[in-house]
């Protein structure tokens, strides 16, 4: 697919009345000396699956004081929003895990990006959900389901730092990062309260854990690989893991709090 991209880049670029030309800038052009992009293989790929444990005592979170804002206040209707910094699920299990392939993917291989888009969405004066992951390249898109100004300002260190305001009801912010980073933390300049996380990885292998503390990272080429959790309080936690073609394995982790 890339090369035929760049191909067609080539092309365009050079008229058509110059092969010579053309076939010098298709060599030469990065997509197509890297080689093809590949996917992750759903049908003979390797599946990991797993759960993210929490074993310690359960923290208490502390009430968000929205009083500040009135309409972020408001928009929990007289219920405490406690901070989610730590969420344990009532399985036991940690929520907003961020889980990723760190190392053992075939080196130099490049992927191609996921056609879905990634939503975040600020609810409540709250950043929904509070982790997400992305590709580099892929589209993620903000949105502002609130009845007040927010302010969007990720922090990253490897990518380029932004920060934009959004109102009620204004268009959706589409996004990208180019670079891989895990994670870039995003605060909101109005609300300081306000976090979400955003792990950006160069390859389609990564997954975040949700009410039930599982993930699944589907089509992976057989391999040994090191799985790696990163919790924002937590840190992050590693292990080994070897699969062959379409084998499933189960890797679970567990912090202590
Ligand atoms: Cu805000």
């Amino acid at each position: 697919m890339g090369a035929v991209l760049a191909a067609g880049l080539a092309l365009s670029g050079c008229g058509g009345d110059k092969p010579a030309e053309t076939a010098a800038t298709e060599t030469t052009a990065p997509a197509a000396a890297a080689g093809p992009l590949a996917t992750p293989d759903e049908a003979n790929g390797a599946t990991i699956t797993g759960k993210v444990v929490f074993t310690g005592q359960k923290p208490t979170m502390p009430t968000l004081d929205m009083s500040a804002n009135p309409a972020c206040e408001r928009s929990h209707k007289g219920t405490e929003q406690k901070s989610e910094e730590v969420v344990v699920n009532p399985n036991g299990t940690l929520k907003s895990v961020f889980v990723w392939v760190k190392s053992g993917l075939p080196s130099g291989q490049r992927w191609a990006v996921p056609a879905t888009t990634v939503s975040l969405d600020q609810n409540g004066c709250m950043y929904r959900p509070r982790v997400i992951g992305v590709m580099t390249g892929q589209n993620f898109q903000i949105t502002n389901s609130d009845p007040t100004n927010h302010n969007i300002h990720p922090q990253p260190r490897v990518n380029p730092e932004w920060n934009e305001s959004q109102s009620p009801g204004q268009v959706a912010l589409t996004k990208t990062f180019a670079r891989p980073e895990v994670m870039i933390a995003v605060k909101c300049n109005v609300h300081p309260w306000m976090r979400a996380f955003v792990g950006v990885v160069g390859h389609p292998f990564f997954a975040v854990t949700g009410d039930d503390g599982t993930f699944t990272i589907r089509g992976l080429p057989p391999g040994t690989y090191v799985i790696q959790t990163l919790h924002e309080k937590y840190g992050p936690m590693e292990q080994t893991v070897t699969v062959g073609p379409k084998e499933s394995k189960a890797v679970d982790f567990s912090y202590k709090g």
